[in-house]
């Protein structure tokens, strides 16, 4: 079906860590609307997309997003009216040339993604179908994927000791997503509970996870598996499960170390360290285990966890279709993490999904830990089949938005099947 754009305005807006974002509007020569919000990460990987920052000092301290939206406004919308488009991929590719960068530093990724975004969705809206049902590929079963909950928050997304980033809880034997979401919030209550009378502060971090004053990752799932079973679970893969995101880029120091709870340590010391945690804990899944230039670090992993549990790769692969092929030929993790403003586009975030999806290796779709109430994710996750999604905690609006549309997804449609796909199980 093709599309023809009358109108494309941009709006700046405040994300969940009060920053400035772009709030995308775009409407059809049909009189279709739609809007996308865009998101913005804290631990970024060095290759993503380019996010365009004003830099002017008086302004949000440099973080404004005016040049974007002006770009948006002017070089974006002349192109976008300029003719009809067959396809997304065609708008895509086009907006993609007229950046002429490579990694969409001249007009923004923050930009680009954004007109992406609502673009699709208005397409979706055109042609009558819910977004998941028009972004689905060729050949893919939709599925209702796990959430991973991500219930205590470390790293630069929290200011306590923690150098772990994300403590998340992956209920992968729930029997349905409603079942599976109620689980994730009745574990939050009770880590909440059990943070409490242990004397931790329960304030929350970035993606409204608890930010309590602990070093050590061990002690923070000890307390998650104790939390996982007062809430009545079973902590393992027949229950609810562990994912860790260490974002081990951000821990990483100029000598090649990592430096947990004040202890430097090689990848070597990192990949044994995970061995002891994964025999310890039910921990499924661990991204940014070693950091995003580790990458002999990062083939041992994968030769010593890589038959055991998920390996996951976000600040090395940032979602980009040519970084995960060649990975995939180095033997690199077996998992990739799928942010949409990593790549920019929503084309090149389907087709990183797909080359995921051709090599066996699995998919996870993330949200950032700059959000907005934005629900696209929710879809991607569902359309694709990937069977695994991260959206922050069981709490907070702009997290909670993604699982609530998860539900309404699950109702709408009760034949969709949910959890991890048979080869990830
Ligand atoms: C990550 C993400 C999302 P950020 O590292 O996976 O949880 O964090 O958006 O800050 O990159
Ligand atoms: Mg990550």
């Amino acid at each position: 079906m093709s599309i023809t754009v009358a109108a494309l305005d941009a709006t700046e807006i405040l994300d969940s860590r009060g920053r400035p974002t772009l709030n995308v509007t775009i409407r059809l020569a049909d009189g279709t609307m739609a809007e996308a919000g865009v998101p913005s990460g804290a631990s970024t990987g060095t290759r993503e997309a380019v996010e365009l920052r004003d830099g002017d000092d008086g302004r949000y301290g440099g973080s404004g997003v005016q040049d974007a939206r002006a770009h948006v406004r002017g070089e974006l919308f002349d192109l976008l009216r300029s003719r009809t488009w067959d396809s997304l991929g065609d708008a895509d590719r086009a907006m993609n040339d007229l950046d002429g960068t490579g990694n969409k530093s001249r007009l923004g990724a923050n930009a680009i993604i954004g007109c992406s975004l609502a673009l699709a969705r208005a397409q979706a809206h055109a042609a009558g179908q819910e977004l998941h049902t028009f972004l689905a590929p060729a050949g893919v079963t939709p599925r209702l994927p796990v959430p991973h909950f991500n219930v205590l928050n470390g790293g630069v997304h929290a200011p306590n000791p923690l150098d772990f980033q994300e403590f998340m809880i992956a209920p992968l034997g729930a029997p349905s997503l409603p079942e599976a979401i109620q689980a994730g919030a009745e574990v939050y209550t009770a880590l909440r509970t059990h943070l409490h009378e242990a004397g931790h502060a329960t304030g929350l971090g970035d993606e409204g996870g608890f930010a309590p004053d602990i070093a050590q990752p061990e002690d923070a799932l000890r307390i998650i598996v104790a939390a996982i079973t007062d809430a009545g679970y079973t902590p393992g893969r027949e229950g609810i499960a562990i994912a860790l995101d260490p974002a081990a880029s951000e821990f990483r120091q100029k000598d090649g170390t990592y430096l947990v709870a004040g202890e430097a340590l090689t990848s070597a010391d990192m990949i044994a360290r995970y061995e002891q945690i994964i025999a310890d804990f039910p921990v499924w899944s661990i991204e940014d285990g070693l950091g995003e230039d580790d990458t002999a670090g990062w083939q041992q992993l994968t030769t010593t966890l890589g038959n055991r549990i998920q390996l996951v790769g976000d600040d090395n692969f940032v979602t980009n279709p040519a970084i995960i092929t060649q990975a995939i030929k180095d033997n690199i993790a077996n998992a990739a993490l799928i942010k949409v403003n990593q790549i920019g586009t929503v084309t090149e975030t389907l087709q990183a999904m797909t080359i995921c999806r051709d090599a066996g290796y699995a998919a996870m779709v993330s949200h950032r830990s700059g959000e907005t109430p934005d629900t696209f994710i929710a879809d991607l996750a569902v359309a694709t089949g990937c069977g695994q999604i991260k959206s922050g905690a069981p709490a907070r609006g702009e997290r909670v938005a993604k699982y609530n549309r998860l539900l309404a997804i699950a109702a709408s449609d009760p034949e969709l099947p949910y959890g991890l796909t048979d080869k990830q199980a």
